[in-house]
């Protein structure tokens, strides 16, 4: 049985953070491994409050699991502030396996979550907003998209295109420098609350399983995007997908 580790924040609601991660790691059939770093109060309507735990029990909780139950490939997600990124990069600095990061910085519904992380990537996933940050400029449209994927300093770098306006197309950039394009149908929802976290997690298992980076975000993607067609339609806001798809 291949294992995935996460590194993330806890999403009571269950639809993002380390709630989705463990959720769409069983579902893609792998063994997961999850370290707190934040701990949110939130709902499908909003969050109002965020506790990012002590860098150090964060950096404990990682030597714990990676030496006795290894990981075939870790995700990064929310990591609060500097301090949890520098402990969390430092525990990790051994790791040998692919490392998915997600440069999360707000929540699908506002609050602080993170800083731009500048941490060694096997792939980063950044939205619009994260991409703009990472590369230093505006990232808008699939022109930006490219020139800020030849930018950020990751092996591969996936950004995520879903608030573009008209198609969702995600562009890759591949260590041997060349681009993909993932392209798909956008779906008329408010239920799209993990999306991000999802994708993330999605591809760490298809690592963890030994898929190539290309064929890990494609697979992926065709899970997140089943995911929101499905969503249950739960909570009173942005709700969650279905991590039952696939
Ligand atoms: O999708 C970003 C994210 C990451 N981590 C936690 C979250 C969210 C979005 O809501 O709640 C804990």
């Amino acid at each position: 049985m291949r294992v995935a580790l996460t590194i993330a924040g806890s999403d009571p609601s269950g639809g993002a953070g380390i709630q989705a991660d463990l959720k769409t790691f069983h579902q893609l059939g792998v063994y997961g491994e999850a370290v707190i770093t934040l701990i949110t109060v939130q709902n499908t309507r909003g969050i109002s409050r965020v506790e990012v735990l002590d860098s150090e029990l964060v950096a404990e909780q990682i030597r714990a699991v990676i030496g006795d139950i290894p990981p075939d490939a870790v995700k990064v997600g929310a990591l609060g502030n500097a301090k949890v990124a520098e402990a969390v990069e430092k525990a990790l600095e051994r790791v040998t396996v692919p490392v998915v990061v997600d440069p999360v910085m707000r929540g699908s519904l506002g609050g602080r979550l993170g800083v731009p992380v500048r941490m060694r990537a096997f792939v980063i996933t950044p939205n619009l907003e994260e991409a703009s940050e990472l590369a230093g400029f505006a990232v808008t449209d699939l022109q930006s998209m490219r020139e800020a994927a030849a930018k950020i300093a990751a092996e591969n770098v996936l950004i995520k295109g879903g608030h573009l306006a008209g198609a969702c197309v995600d562009i890759l950039r591949t260590a041997d420098g060349r681009f993909h394009e993932f392209r798909a149908e956008r779906i008329e929802t408010r239920h799209t609350h993990g999306t991000g976290c999802t994708l993330s997690a999605a591809i760490t298992a298809e690592l963890a399983k030994g898929a190539g980076v290309e064929d890990a975000v494609g697979r992926a993607k065709a899970f997140v995007t089943e995911a929101i067609r499905t969503s249950p339609g739960f909570g009173g806001g942005c709700g969650p997908l279905n991590h039952f798809a696939g």
